[in-house]
């Protein structure tokens, strides 16, 4: 990082991310495991060490504890994390979680604030949008992407000219005016976001939230806003079908990925860097057949079962002629002998609650079980 550059970044990490169901019951979306045996935020902290930054704030409310021991846990090289929950009063929007940690951000007495979700999975070298916003002199830069006309308007979208300045921006629109989405990656001057962060907590009319507020109050007061274009790979793994989706990407042969993990390793809490994504084929002996699976290394499957498309998280167990196709086995589940569980459209999240239902379901037939979407969801 330049030495006129200092930049801190804030990772909001607080939101319910209640479209993920059972999975965000117990814990926060940036700490449900992904990957087989690293946690959703773990990429964005990644992308933090390569970039150089050296001060991580993390911004926690709903279910922090994993979180808040997973990143006590992990020690990165050079990087230092202080989690920042919402303890007396909760957070209200986005702007209000950085605005209550003004103090924070100040004792480094940063050039530049970096505002980070802790739920995507990507990897920016944070280094290419300081440089593109001080060569813009913007006040701030939002990372944009390009995306499909259906899933426009479950994102910010922006409008910007041919320089990239941004003339329009609006959060979740029906009727979207472009395919440009705000990635919820802002860099900031910090002086500019100080007085921006202090003016949103004055007015009583105001969500406090980035997207809803701060950046449309940005673009009405003329402020230098730009849009850095990235187009790299991307996902906000918001819910079950891209959770699953991003895994099964990941798990290819050929990964969407710009690095390769000896460039850019993935920092976890555990001891290797990096655990390979998946057990693509089992040995024959073993009797277990699994391929683009992502199986957590605490998981036990037993001999006889036949594993694909699928991902089983920590602490679960497969029993024996298990059969698994294009399901998410959920932490600490048990599935009993010869049951199966497949889907040919979306993906199925299976909990003990669901084995449980399925099994008092089907009490009569005591052989072989075969469970479908359509029988779950009755
Ligand atoms: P969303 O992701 O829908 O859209 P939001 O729900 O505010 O926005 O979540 C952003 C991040 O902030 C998440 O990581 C969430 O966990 C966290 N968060 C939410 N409320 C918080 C709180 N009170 N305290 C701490 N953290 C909190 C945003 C932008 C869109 C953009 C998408 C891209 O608003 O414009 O297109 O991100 O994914
Ligand atoms: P190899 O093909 O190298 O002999 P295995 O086929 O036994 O190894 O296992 C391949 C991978 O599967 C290893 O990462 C191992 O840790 C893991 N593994 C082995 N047995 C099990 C099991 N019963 N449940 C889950 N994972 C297992």
């Amino acid at each position: 990082m330049s030495s006129t550059v200092k930049c801190v970044a804030m990772i909001l990490a607080g939101g319910a991310g209640t479209r993920l169901g059972a999975l965000t019951r117990e814990e926060s979306k940036p700490a449900v495991s992904f990957g087989g045996s690293n946690r959703i935020i773990d990429y964005t902290l990644s992308n933090c060490i390569h970039s150089g930054i050296k001060h991580v704030g993390v911004l926690t409310q709903y279910k922090p504890e994993t979180l808040h021991s997973h990143l006590q846990n992990s020690e990165p090289k050079g990087l230092t994390i202080q989690c920042l929950p919402s303890t007396d009063s909760s957070y209200e929007g986005t702007a209000d979680a950085v605005g209550k940690n003004i103090d924070y951000i100040q004792q480094h007495d940063p050039t530049h604030v970096l505002i980070l979700s802790g739920d995507h999975i990507y990897q920016m070298n944070y280094q290419e949008l300081i440089d593109f916003h001080r060569q813009k002199d913007a006040d701030m830069t939002v990372a944009s992407i390009q995306v499909s006309k259906s899933e426009a308007s479950r994102f910010g979208i922006l409008s910007v000219d041919q320089n990239g300045a941004v003339t329009e921006f609006e959060e979740k629109p029906t009727h979207p005016k472009s395919q440009i989405a705000s990635m919820g990656i802002y860099l900031f001057n910090w002086s500019f976001l100080k007085k921006c962060l202090l003016a949103d907590a004055n007015n009583p009319t105001s969500s406090h939230d980035f997207g809803k507020d701060i950046l449309p109050t940005m673009l009405a007061t003329h402020s230098r806003l730009f849009a850095y274009n990235y187009d790299q790979y991307w996902r906000d793994v918001g819910t079950i079908q891209t959770y699953w989706e991003t895994q099964m990407d990941l798990n290819r042969s050929k990964s969407p990925f710009k690095y390769s993990q000896n460039e850019w390793p993935l920092f976890t809490s555990y001891p290797a860097a990096f655990v390979p994504i998946s057990i693509q084929t089992v040995s024959e002996s073993k009797k277990r057949k699994i391929s683009e699976s992502v199986i957590s290394p605490s998981a036990y499957i037993s001999d006889g079962a036949a594993i694909y498309q699928s991902i089983i998280l920590p602490g679960s167990s497969v029993g024996k002629n298990v059969y698994l196709h294009k399901v998410i086995v959920a932490e600490n589940t048990h599935i009993p002998d010869n049951l199966s569980f497949a889907s040919n459209d979306e993906v199925m999240l299976i909990t003990q609650a669901v084995v449980h239902r399925y099994l008092s379901k089907t009490k009569s037939n005591d052989t072989e079980h075969s469970a479908t979407n359509q029988l779950l969801k009755k």
